[in-house]
C-alpha cells in the first residue's frame, strides 16, 4: 500500500511508503485523501501523525508524472483537505522535505522534524515554481524575505534553522515516531491551530522585498522560474490568500509546459541514470580509506583535498622534497578556504589535515587502494610514474590517471597488468566541479572500474563513464566547437562577439574569456608538441600561437585574447590587429557574423562532435554527453544540453 493506516490507541498512523524517495504520486494523493476520510469518520481518532516508510519524508511530486496530463486529486486540493481536518495532523519528518514535501507539511497542523530534516522548495532548479501552495504558505511561516531567498535559490534549511524559523514545532533526536505521537496526544485535546493559509502575513519591508526581487531577476539572466516565483511571491504580498493560491497554481502549470522545465527535468534525470552502469559490475571495490595522490600541482591538490574533504586518507607523492611540501601547502591552502567558508568546522579541519601524509618515496603507496596519477601531461612522464606505480602498489590496487588528453591504453602498457589502470578525468577546481570522467579503457578489470565509481560517489562527483579517445567526452566536444569558433575569428568574428553571443545564450563565460583564465601557455605546449602529428589538409588557425608568441598567457599575465583591468577583460587593439593580419595573410575576406549565427555555429559542431562520439561508443547514451557538457563546461543547465537540444 502507497499510503497506509494503523491506530495506536486514539492516535492514527499514516505512513507513505513510495520509494525511492516518497514522491507524491497520484497513488499518495489518492491515499492522503482516503486517509483524510478515513480518520475524519472514526470516532475513536483524536489525532493523525503523517509519516513516511525509508530514509526520507516526501521529496516532492512525482516529477516522472510532470509529462502525462494531471490526473485527480490534485495536490493543492489533497493539502487544503488536510488543513481543514477536524483533528490534528502531526507531519514526523525525516531526510528531506522537499517542494510538494513541504507543502504537505505545511498544510498539517504540527511539524516534528528529525535533527537531521532538511526542508526546501527547491522547484526552482527544475524550472518551476511551488504548485501546491508553498508560495502562499511559506512566506506565512518564516519571514517573507527567508520564504523568497529559500524558493528563488532551491537550497534547502537544516532542521535547526527550520526550528529558528517557526517551520517546525519540535526538532528531536531519536525516536521520532514515538516522539511525533506523544505530540498528538498532547494536542489532541486543544484547540487546532489556525491554518497556515488564514494566518497574517509576517511583517516585512516592502521596499527590500522590492529589491530582493529585482536581484533575483538580474541573476535569472534569461530563466523564467525565479521571475515567476517573484510573482508569486508579490500576489501573496497582495492578494486574498486564496487568490494568490489559485494564480500559483496556473504559474506552476503553465511553467511545466516551459521548454525550461523540460530541460531542466532531462538533466536531473539524466545526472541520475549517467554512471549507473558502472557500479552494478558485480565487484565489490574496497573500502577505500586509503588513496595516493601523485603531484601536487593545481590538479594534483584540488583532487588530494576533494578526497580529504570526504573523509579519505591522502598519501600525496613528489618528485622531491620542495615539491612536495608546496604541493602540500597547496592542499592546505585547499581546506583553510573550506575552513574558511564555514564548510567545515576547526575540530573536522584538523582531523582532515591530519590524515594528510607525504612521501618522495613510491614506496609509501604500498597500502593504498588506489593511486590517482596528477603529473605533467607527456607521455614519458606518466611512463616513469606507472612504472613505480606497478612495482610500489599491491597488485590489486587500482592505478587511475587524471590525464585529460593521453590515451590512457598507452599509459598502462607499462603496469604489468594494465587492467588495473582506469582514467579519472577531475574538473578544476577539483575540491568544487561535481563532474568525474571515469575513463574505461578496453580491458579495464570491473573490479577497477567499480572502484572508480565507488570514488566518485563517495566525492559527491556525478560520474559519467567514457570511452578512450583524444580529449574524452568533453575535451573532445570543446575542442571541436573551439575550432569551430576559430574559424570564424579567423572568418570575420572578433573573440569577444563569440563570448558575447555565448553568455547571451547563458554559458557564464565565452570560450575566449574561459581560454584566458586556464591560461594559453598549456595548449599551446600541447599544440607544439603535436604540430610534427597534424594532417597538413586540415585549416589550421595561428591565432592562438601568435597570442602566446608574443608573451599573452591569459589573466595569470595581464593578457591574452584579450587586455585585462584587474579581472575585467577588455578588448585590446593588439589582439585586434593581430586577427586582422592573420586573416588577410591568409586572404580572408572577413564578413560578419550575428549573435545568432555565432551560437547557431557552436551547436551544431558540439550536436555533431556528440553524435560522433556516440557512434564510437565513446559516451553510452547522448545524455551522458549533456551531463559532461552542463556541469564540466558552463553548458546553460536550464538548455538541458546541446544533444537535448538537438531533439
Ligand atoms: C514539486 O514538488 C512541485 C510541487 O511544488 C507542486 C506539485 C503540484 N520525483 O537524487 P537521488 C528519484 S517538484 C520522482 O539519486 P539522493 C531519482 O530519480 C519536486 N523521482 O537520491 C532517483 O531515481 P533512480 C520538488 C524522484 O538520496 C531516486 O529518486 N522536489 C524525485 O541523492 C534517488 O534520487 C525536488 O526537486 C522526484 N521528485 O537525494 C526534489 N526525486 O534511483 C528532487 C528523486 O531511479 N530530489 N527521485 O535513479 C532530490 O533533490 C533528491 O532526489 C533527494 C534525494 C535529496 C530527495
Amino acid at each position: 500500500m502507497t499510503v497506509s493506516m494503523r491506530t495506536e490507541g486514539p492516535v492514527a498512523i499514516v505512513t507513505i511508503d513510495n520509494p525511492p524517495v516518497n514522491a507524491v504520486s497520484q497513488a499518495v494523493r489518492q491515499g492522503l485523501v482516503d486517509a483524510v476520510a478515513t480518520t475524519e469518520s472514526a470516532a475513536d481518532i483524536r489525532a493523525v501523525v503523517l509519516i513516511c516508510a525509508g530514509k526520507t519524508f516526501v521529496a516532492g511530486a512525482d516529477v516522472r508524472e510532470f509529462g502525462k496530463p494531471p490526473v485527480e486529486p490534485h495536490l493543492p486540493d489533497v493539502i487544503l483537505a488536510l488543513e481543514g481536518t477536524s483533528k490534528p495532523w502531526i507531519a514526523a519528518i525525516q531526510g528531506s522535505a522537499l517542494g510538494g514535501g513541504l507543502e504537505i507539511a505545511m498544510g498539517c497542523h504540527y511539524r516534528i522534524a528529525d535533527k537531521a530534516a532538511r526542508f526546501g522548495l527547491p522547484e526552482v532548479l527544475l524550472g518551476l515554481i511551488p504548485g501546491a501552495g508553498g508560495t502562499v504558505r511559506l512566506p506565512r511561516i518564516v519571514n517573507v524575505a527567508t520564504a523568497l531567498a529559500m524558493m528563488a535559490n532551491g537550497t534547502p534549511m537544516t532542521a535547526q534553522a527550520a526550528l529558528q524559523n517557526g517551520l517546525v514545532d519540535a526538532v528531536v533526536d531519536a525516536a521520532l515516531l514515538d516522539e511525533a505521537r506523544r505530540l498528538a496526544e498532547d494536542v489532541m485535546t486543544s484547540a487546532l491551530p489556525v491554518p497556515i493559509l488564514k494566518r497574517a502575513l509576517p511583517k516585512y519591508d516592502a521596499d527590500a522585498i522590492a529589491a530582493q526581487m529585482r536581484g533575483i531577476a538580474a541573476k535569472a539572466r534569461g530563466q523564467n522560474s525565479p521571475v515567476a516565483i517573484c510573482e508569486a511571491v508579490q500576489n501573496t504580498l497582495t492578494l486574498p490568500a486564496d487568490v494568490a493560491l489559485a494564480v500559483e497554481r496556473t504559474l506552476f502549470l503553465s511553467l511545466k509546459e516551459d521548454p525550461q522545465s523540460f530541460a531542466l527535468r532531462h538533466i536531473f534525470f539524466a545526472e541520475r541514470a549517467t554512471g549507473k552502469s558502472l557500479v552494478n559490475q558485480g565487484e565489490v571495490p574496497p573500502s577505500l580509506h586509503n588513496v595516493g595522490v601523485v603531484g601536487g600541482g593545481t590538479m594534483g591538490a584540488g583532487i588530494a583535498a576533494a578526497c580529504l574533504l570526504k573523509g579519505l586518507h591522502v598519501t600525496m607523492i613528489e618528485r622531491n622534497a620542495d615539491a612536495l611540501s608546496a604541493g602540500q601547502a597547496r592542499v592546505l591552502d585547499v581546506l583553510g578556504g573550506s575552513l574558511k567558508r564555514g564548510l567545515v568546522t576547526a575540530a573536522q579541519h584538523q582531523e582532515i589535515t591530519n590524515q594528510l601524509e607525504g612521501s618522495t618515496q613510491y614506496s609509501a603507496l604500498s597500502d593504498v587502494d588506489l593511486v590517482i596519477e596528477a603529473v605533467f601531461e607527456d607521455m614519458d612522464v606518466k611512463h616513469q610514474v606507472f612504472r613505480a606505480l606497478d612495482t610500489a602498489t599491491k597488485p590489486e590496487a587500482v592505478l587511475a590517471s587524471n590525464t585529460s588528453y593521453l590515451d590512457i591504453k598507452d599509459i598502462a602498457a607499462v603496469v604489468s597488468n594494465p587492467s588495473r589502470v582506469i582514467g579519472l578525468h577531475f574538473f578544476s577546481p577539483a575540491h568544487v566541479m561535481r563532474l568525474l570522467e571515469l575513463v574505461v579503457p578496453d580491458g579495464a578489470s570491473a573490479l577497477a572500474v567499480a572502484t572508480g565509481a565507488a570514488l566518485g560517489k563517495k566525492l559527491g562527483k556525478i560520474t559519467v563513464p567514457s570511452g578512450v579517445c583524444d580529449g574524452f567526452i568533453g575535451n573532445r566536444v570543446m575542442s571541436a566547437y573551439r575550432r569551430a569558433c576559430d574559424y570564424m575569428v579567423e572568418d570575420g568574428a572578433m573573440p569577444h562577439d563569440v563570448d558575447a553571443a555565448m553568455r547571451d545564450f547563458g554559458f557564464p563565460m565565452g570560450i575566449y574569456e574561459m581560454q584566458d583564465l586556464a591560461g594559453l601557455d598549456i595548449s599551446w605546449a600541447m599544440r607544439k608538441r603535436r604540430a610534427a602529428g597534424r594532417d597538413p589538409s586540415e585549416r589550421y588557425v595561428d591565432i592562438a600561437d601568435r597570442l602566446c608568441e608574443a608573451g599573452r598567457f591569459g589573466r595569470k599575465n595581464g593578457q591574452g585574447w584579450y587586455g585585462y583591468d584587474g579581472k575585467t577583460p577588455l578588448i585590446d587593439p593588439i589582439v585586434t590587429a593581430l586577427i586582422l593580419a592573420e586573416s588577410k595573410r591568409k586572404s580572408i575576406i572577413r564578413r560578419s557574423f550575428s549573435a545568432k549565427e555565432i551560437m547557431n555555429e557552436i551547436l551544431i559542431i558540439m550536436q555533431s562532435e556528440g553524435a560522433a562520439i556516440l557512434a564510437e561508443g565513446i559516451a553510452g547514451h547522448s545524455d551522458d554527453i549533456d551531463v559532461v557538457m552542463v556541469n564540466g563546461y558552463g553548458f546553460p543547465r536550464w538548455r538541458g544540453g546541446p544533444m537535448f537540444l538537438r531533439g
